[in-house]
């Protein structure tokens, strides 16, 4: 009889910032538990931080952690920023362990061979979403079942690396309830101590309207229909055979049992952390979700599209708990807008706001800067905008960015290994497209998703800090602002 498997699920650290409950992480906790399998999670930004109070070397850490668990099989998440942290951690758990390595999640699923071409630490990769093939590995490396019929596994072979399809997307209905105890109360009582304070210190909390709650993070579907140009999850939560952009709904039961659970853990506020809340285009759905939150008590807040907002629906979504809503326009030009495939109405986003400030909702627009068909005139021609229609600041920013196998790398050229970190960068600059490092901090407290990645090559350093310097003039706020903002206030920056 094949022997219980032992899985460690390993997070990279990423600069101790911008950090939560990886719900991904939780998931797949609660898949394998299911499945008979022992759960760990190793999370590097709760170890660093333990290092940075007083407490033994985060390298020391995650030698305890593997030394006490003892893994069969060890996972790691690997998103684009992190996959320098990642080879990092690698390295030290392949020392530290003889256990196989997997790595899964946004780049791995979308850089599977490169990962495997360049990095021999890795034994695997699953692509795409893993609640069903990570068990089914865990098992097949206990002698259980057969690697061929796990479906979404990458691995080399004699003749190169092998991909296996990916399975048909999981119907939402039958996920169970992600596991949030493997990451706020892990069994190292090192990292138990510091977890909960560090998942805090998000840009969650700093949500307009959440002030003295804690704030935990949910997600109530998973991928988007839109297939914007520049959008990494809507090519990621795709159909695997088709590529067809597409979201999927869990029902409102299961939502709802999990704010249950949420409210047993303390949390008072709720952001649904997802690519599109769903709310005109799902009357039914949003209706009894309204009905279900509003007896819970609970304050919530998510992102959305604005073809899902109407001004007649914000005082239903107010009066069930509603406080904080945020939409991508991303540019209010329609030029620039038509080519990213995402078409905005600029009535519609004022009546929204004003809509949101008569109900006592704090809304903002999502901006970006630097995207193809951006020049000076675009950019001041914004800033004027902002001024005008954005008066009380409703608005966070971030710079255009190439993720790897989205349609627009794929327009520029930028194959998954120009992420590679030995890649030579002059190739990329040859395809209109320059790499900021990981180390700009003077831009990456001010945008999200800016460093360790590609920008189109209009967008040097310099433009994107000149960029920066009239954005704070103008008064309005960054993406992960450590402060927050009171209703009514322009944001306040940190130097
Ligand atoms: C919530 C969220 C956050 C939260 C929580 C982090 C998290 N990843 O859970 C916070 C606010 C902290 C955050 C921060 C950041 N995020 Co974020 N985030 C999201 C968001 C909106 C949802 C993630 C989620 O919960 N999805 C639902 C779960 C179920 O999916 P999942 O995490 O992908 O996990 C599934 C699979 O990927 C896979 N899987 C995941 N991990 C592993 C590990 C193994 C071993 C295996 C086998 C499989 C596997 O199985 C899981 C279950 O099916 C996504 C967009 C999206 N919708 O995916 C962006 C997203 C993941 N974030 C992104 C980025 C860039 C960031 C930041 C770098 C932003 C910044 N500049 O600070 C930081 C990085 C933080 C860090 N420490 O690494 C990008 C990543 C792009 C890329 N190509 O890698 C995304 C895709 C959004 C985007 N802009 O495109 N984020
Ligand atoms: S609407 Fe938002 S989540 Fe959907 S594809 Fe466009 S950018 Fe991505």
């Amino acid at each position: 009889m094949a022997e219980h498997p032992r899985v460690l699920l390993a997070l990279p650290y990423y600069r101790g910032t911008n950090h939560s409950l990886f719900l991904g992480i939780a998931s797949l906790a609660a898949a394998l538990k299911e499945s008979g399998i022992e759960v760990e999670v190793l999370d590097e930004d709760v170890a660093v931080f333990a290092e940075n109070h007083g407490e033994c070397s985060s390298a020391d850490t995650v030698r305890r952690v593997v030394a006490d668990f003892v893994p069969s099989l060890v996972g790691i998440h690997v998103n684009t920023p992190n996959y320098l942290s990642a080879l990092h951690l690698a390295g030290m758990l392949s020392d530290f362990s003889d256990a196989p390595l997997v790595a899964g999640g946004p780049h791995a699923s979308a850089a599977a061979s490169s990962i495997l071409t360049h990095h021999p630490e890795f034994d695997f990769v699953l692509r795409g979403e893993a609640d069903n093939s990570l068990p089914a590995l865990a098992w097949a490396l206990a002698g259980k079942d057969a690697l061929e019929d796990i479906p979404g596994l990458s691995f080399r072979s004699g003749s190169g690396i092998i991909h296996q399809k990916r399975d048909c997307l999981l119907d939402l209905a039958t996920l169970s309830i992600p596991d949030r105890s493997v990451l706020l109360e892990p069994t190292d009582m090192v990292l138990k101590q510091y977890a909960r304070t560090l998942y805090q210190q998000n840009f969650y909390a700093t949500i307009p309207g959440f002030a003295g709650y804690e704030v935990a993070g949910a997600f109530v579907s998973r991928g988007c229909d839109a297939g914007c140009g520049f959008c990494f999850p809507s090519s990621f939560w795709a159909e695997p055979g088709t590529g067809k952009p597409v979201r999927r709904l869990r029902p409102v039961a299961t939502v709802l049992s999990e704010l249950l659970e949420i409210q047993r853990l303390c949390f008072g506020a709720v952001f649904f952390d997802e690519p599109t809340f769903p709310i005109a285009s799902t009357p039914a759905w949003i209706s009894s979700f309204c009905s279900g939150i509003k007896e819970l008590n609970l304050v919530w807040g998510a992102p959305t599209r604005l073809d899902e907002v109407h001004p007649d629906l914000i005082p239903d979504l107010a009066e069930s708990g509603l406080r904080y809503l945020y939409f991508g326009l991303e540019t209010p030009h329609f030029h620039i807008l038509k080519d990213m495939g995402k078409p905005a109405d600029l009535v519609k986003v004022r009546e929204i706001m004003n809509a949101c400030d008569a109900n006592g909702v704090n809304c903002d627009v999502s901006l970006f800067f630097g995207a193809p068909f951006e020049d000076d005139d675009t950019i001041d021609a914004t800033l004027e905008w902002m001024d005008h229609n954005l008066p009380k600041g409703n608005a966070f920013f971030s710079l255009a960015a190439y993720w790897p196998e989205t349609p627009w790398a794929k327009k520029q050229g930028l194959s998954p290994d120009f992420w590679e970190p030995d890649f030579n960068r002059t190739e990329a600059e040859k395809k209109g497209a320059i790499w900021y490092p990981e180390n700009i901090v003077s831009i990456d407290r001010f945008y999200s998703n800016s460093t360790g990645t590609y920008h189109p090559a209009f967008l040097t350093i310099e433009r994107a800090l000149e960029i920066k310097e009239r954005i704070i003039s103008s008064g309005f706020r960054a993406r992960f602002s450590r402060y927050s903002r009171t209703s009514g206030e322009r944001g306040v920056f940190p130097n």
